[in-house]
C-alpha cells in the first residue's frame, strides 16, 4: 500500500475511533448489533434492597427514605424465592430475546460477588450471587443476558456527589479513584460472567463524568469484548429522555429513548426502555399498562424500527409479581401468533401514529391497524404495487390502491381489540420505499 492509499483507509479508522453519531453504521457494526435488532424485545430488571421499603431505586436515597437508613437495607435484604431460571423463562415466555438486570443502580448497591466493595448481596442474608445464577439461567434459556450498570454512584465515598439526587457533595471524594473502581468492575462482570450481551449504562448526565472519562470507558468495554453492545449513555451526547444523540457526540451503538415510545429514526438503531407499571423499583400496587398498552408500545417501537426493553421491578422476597408475570405470558401469547410482524423486521415506510404502525420484510409490508376510525384507513401512496392482501388477525378486508393512495376498509367483525394486523405483498422490496407521515 502506498502512503497515499493509507489515507481513506485511516480516515476510516479515525471516523470509527471517534464514533460519531452514524460513523459506527458500517457492516461489521450492522453484523454485530443484527441479533439485537432482530430481537425487538427484552426486558428490563431494576431490582436492589430498596424493594424492601417499594420507593423508587437510587432517586428515593436521601428522599423518601433517609439516606443513612437506604444504605442499611442491604443487611435485612433476604429474597428466598429468588428463582433465576423462573426470571429466564419468564422473559422467554414474554417472547423476548434478551435480558438487562441493574448490576448497580446510583445507590451503589452491588447483585453480584464483587472484590472491590462490601456494599453487595453476598454481604446481605441471602448471601447469594444473584448475577451468577441469572446469567447461568439466561445462558439455559438462550436468552442474552445483559446489565444495567450505573456510572454514577451516589454511594461510593469516591464518587463526588451525594444523595439526594447528586445535590449533595461528598468531602473526601477522588474520581480518578472510582473512575478506576469503574473499570475495576466491568472487567470483572465480563471476567466472572461474560459474554454480557449489553452494557447498558445510566447517570452520565452528572459533572464528575466528562467525555474524556467517556472514550476512555468505552475503549475499555471495546477491549474487553469487541462483540457486545454500549448504549449512548457511556457519553455525554444524550438528549435527555428523547435519548438521541447530539451531532458529533460519542454515540456508541444504539440511542436511548426513556419512558417514551422513539421517534421514527431507521438511521441508526434505538430501544425505548419503558416501565410495565409507573415505578422502575418495585412498589405496591404500582399502577399497570393495560395488555393492549403494553402491546402497542412494543408495536410503536418496531414501526419506528426500534426496540422495547420493557421493565418490571422484582418484589422483595424474589418474585416477579403475579400479575405482571401473567401479563408478560400475554404479550408472549401475542408474539407467538404474530412474532413473524415484528422480530426480523424493519419500522415504516408508514411512520407510527394514533392510526397504528408499519413494519416490514422483504416484499411483505405489515400493517397494524389501532383505531379504525369508521373502520377504514387512507394511507399515502406509495411507489409498489400492491400484489395481495390478508388480514393476519382473521377475516377478510377491502384494499383498493390508486394514485392518490392506499384506501383500507375493516368490517367491525374482524377489527381488533389490540391490533388488526394487514399483510401486503408488493412487487418491490419495502426498502425502497421513502418513509412518509400518515395524516
Ligand atoms: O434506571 C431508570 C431510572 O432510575 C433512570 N433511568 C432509567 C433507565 C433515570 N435516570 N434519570 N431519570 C431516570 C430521570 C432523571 C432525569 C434528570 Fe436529567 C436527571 C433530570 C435532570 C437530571 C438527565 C439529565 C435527564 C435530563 C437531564
Amino acid at each position: 500500500m502506498t502512503p497515499a492509499s493509507l489515507v481513506p483507509c485511516l480516515t476510516a479508522c479515525l471516523a470509527l475511533l471517534t464514533a460519531g453519531v452514524r460513523a459506527e453504521n458500517t457492516p461489521a457494526q450492522s453484523a454485530r448489533i443484527k441479533w439485537w435488532t432482530d430481537a425487538r424485545f427484552g426486558l428490563f430488571i431494576h431490582w436492589g434492597p430498596v424493594s424492601l421499603r417499594g420507593t423508587e431505586i437510587g432517586w428515593s436515597r436521601g428522599e423518601q427514605v433517609p439516606a443513612r437508613e437506604y444504605d442499611e437495607l442491604y443487611r435485612r435484604f433476604n429474597p428466598t424465592n429468588f428463582n433465576a431460571r423462573e426470571w429466564a423463562r419468564t422473559a422467554k415466555e414474554a417472547g423476548m430475546k434478551y435480558l438487562v438486570l441493574t448490576s448497580k443502580h446510583h445507590d451503589g448497591f452491588c447483585l453480584w460477588d464483587t472484590a472491590y466493595t462490601d456494599y453487595n448481596i453476598m454481604h446481605t442474608p441471602f448471601g447469594r450471587d444473584v448475577i451468577k445464577e441469572l446469567s447461568a439461567a439466561c445462558r439455559h434459556e438462550g436468552i442474552r443476558f445483559c446489565l444495567y450498570h450505573s456510572i454514577l454512584d451516589w454511594y461510593h465515598p469516591d464518587y463526588p456527589l451525594d444523595s439526594p439526587g447528586g445535590r449533595g457533595k461528598k468531602p473526601n471524594a477522588n474520581m480518578d479513584h472510582y473512575n478506576l473502581y469503574l473499570k475495576n468492575q466491568l472487567a470483572e462482570l465480563h471476567r466472572k460472567y461474560g459474554p454480557i450481551g449489553i452494557y447498558w449504562f445510566d447517570g452520565e448526565w452528572e459533572a464528575p463524568w466528562n467525555n474524556e472519562r467517556a472514550r476512555d470507558l468505552f475503549q475499555h468495554v471495546r477491549q474487553l469484548d469487541p462483540k457486545a453492545l454500549i448504549n449512548n449513555r457511556v457519553g455525554k451526547g444524550r438528549e435527555d429522555m428523547a435519548g438521541t444523540t447530539k451531532t458529533g457526540a460519542l454515540a456508541a451503538d444504539f440511542d436511548t429513548p426513556e419512558q417514551r415510545v422513539g421517534k421514527f429514526q431507521n438511521d441508526r438503531p434505538w430501544e425505548s426502555c419503558i416501565t410495565m407499571c409507573e415505578q422502575w423499583a418495585w412498589k405496591p400496587n404500582d399502577k399497570m399498562k393495560s395488555a393492549t398498552q403494553c402491546l402497542r408500545t412494543l408495536i410503536q417501537c418496531a414501526g419506528g424500527d426500534g426496540n422495547l426493553l420493557f421493565n418490571v421491578g422484582p418484589m422483595p422476597d424474589g418474585r416477579i409479581e403475579p400479575r405482571q408475570v401473567e401479563r408478560l405470558r400475554e404479550m408472549g401469547a401475542w408474539l407467538k401468533k404474530y412474532g413473524v410482524t415484528i422480530y426480523g423486521t424493519r419500522g415504516g415506510p408508514f411512520k407510527p401514529g394514533t392510526w397504528g404502525a408499519s413494519t416490514f420484510n422483504g416484499r411483505t409490508l405489515y400493517i397494524h391497524l389501532f383505531d379504525l376510525k369508521g373502520g377504514k384507513l387512507e394511507l399515502p401512496p406509495i411507489k409498489g404495487r400492491i400484489v395481495s392482501h390478508k388480514l393476519l388477525t382473521g377475516g377478510t378486508a377491502t384494499v383498493t390502491q390508486s394514485p392518490t393512495g392506499i384506501s383500507i376498509t375493516v368490517p367491525p367483525s374482524n377489527r381488533q381489540v389490540t391490533d388488526t394486523i394487514l399483510a401486503l405483498k408488493l412487487d418491490v422490496p419495502v426498502d425502497s420505499l421513502a418513509p412518509v407521515e400518515v395524516k
